[in-house]
């Protein structure tokens, strides 16, 4: 078996995991922030055997977009005061890692 960790846009979520669940796959949502934006963004906790993992990967990759985000670099309390010009952030679609699972239970 594997697990599935997806990393992916807020604004992808409900499209995905509306996918998943039509097609009957078992999914563990949770908010996170990624550590670069420290924006809001979801990772999917997704437990499949191994022929299930491209049929996963193709649902990701059909509901995750690349969008783009404007950042300012270095924005936090150091460089409250300066104005720096925001910078465009190519983010998404998704980041996926895929592990192999010594065991799956559910006890
Ligand atoms: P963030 O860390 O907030 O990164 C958002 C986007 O910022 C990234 O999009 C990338 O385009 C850019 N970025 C990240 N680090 C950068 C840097 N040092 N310099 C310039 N630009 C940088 P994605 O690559 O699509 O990543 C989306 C989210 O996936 C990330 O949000 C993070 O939450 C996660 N992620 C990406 N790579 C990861 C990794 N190796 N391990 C764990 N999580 C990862």
């Amino acid at each position: 078996m594997k697990m599935i960790l997806a990393i992916i846009q807020n604004a992808d979520r409900d499209n995905l995991t509306s996918a998943l669940r039509k097609a009957k796959f078992g999914h563990t949502r949770l908010n996170t922030t990624g550590g670069f934006l420290r924006q809001g963004n979801t990772t999917l906790v997704i437990g499949v055997e191994d022929a299930e993992v491209e049929t996963v990967l193709r649902l990701i990759e059909s509901t995750c977009h690349e969008r783009e985000v404007l950042h300012r670099p270095g924005s936090g309390a150091l460089h409250a005061d300066a104005y720096v010009e925001p910078v465009k952030i190519l983010v998404g679609g998704a980041t996926v890692f895929v592990l192999t699972m010594d065991q799956f239970r559910k006890l």
